[in-house]
């Protein structure tokens, strides 16, 4: 640090000595100073701080403690939906709705079987005649030559399911079922005449033919 930063001031100096043919005074050499006269002088001030160094090849220190927690993170994307749960009890309400819309739907029904019923009377009754009854084997073969396909006859059994009746009432005398009918199948209340001349129930909103009889 002395030497670097003093040389160039010192060298100057000798210079100076040598070219010179003038006397140099008494009262110049009194008023000399220390630098210009090859005197070394006061050391300079410190210079500017150099660069950091590369890092030491000691031992490194111990790892500290760990810093504090940091802020808390974004909020994560939706997970996937959970299962499905198992289905519920059917509450007590609806179980009586249930109850009611089968009973509308069953009421509906048996209107319309008596609507189709009370038609064929009607149909039968404008001719002053009723819906063809056969009460007995003669009487099955005449309507069945009429009709000559499935016709329907004046027979039901919607009053009481199994009872089967004259639409123009009474119990029946005669029957001429086909082999398992009747079997009220699906809910069938009316009766039809095969052409066979076997007799099955069928719904009574089925269409066929009805035969119309007519007093003697
Ligand atoms: C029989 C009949 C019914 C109906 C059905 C298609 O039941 O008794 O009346 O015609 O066939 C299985
Ligand atoms: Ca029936
Ligand atoms: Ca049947």
């Amino acid at each position: 640090m002395f030497l670097s930063s003093s040389l160039p001031v010192l060298l100057l100096c000798m210079l100076t000595a040598s070219s010179s043919e003038i006397k140099i005074s008494e009262d110049a050499l009194k008023t000399c100073s220390a630098i210009t006269c090859g005197i070394p002088g006061r050391d300079g001030r410190d210079g500017p701080k150099g660069e950091k160094g590369e890092p030491g090849q000691g031992l490194r220190g111990l790892q500290g403690p760990p810093g504090k927690m940091g802020p808390p993170g974004h909020i994560g994307i939706p997970g996937v939906p959970g299962q499905k749960g198992s289905k519920g009890d059917r509450g007590y309400s609806s179980a009586v709705e249930t109850k009611l819309d089968n009973l509308e739907t069953e009421m509906r029904k048996l209107k319309s079987e008596l609507d189709h019923v009370k038609k064929l009377k009607a149909l039968c009754a404008e001719l002053q005649a009723t819906v063809a009854t056969p009460r007995n084997a003669e009487e099955n073969k005449a309507i069945q030559d009429v009709a000559r396909s499935t016709a329907f006859l004046g027979i039901t059994d919607e009053v009481t399911e199994g009872q089967f009746m004259y639409v123009t009432g009474g119990r029946l005398a005669y029957s001429n079922w086909k082999k398992n009918e009747p079997n009220d199948h699906g809910g069938e209340d009316c009766v039809t005449l095969l052409e066979d001349g076997f007799w099955n129930d069928i719904s009574c909103s089925s269409s066929f033919l009805a035969v119309c009889e007519f007093p003697a």
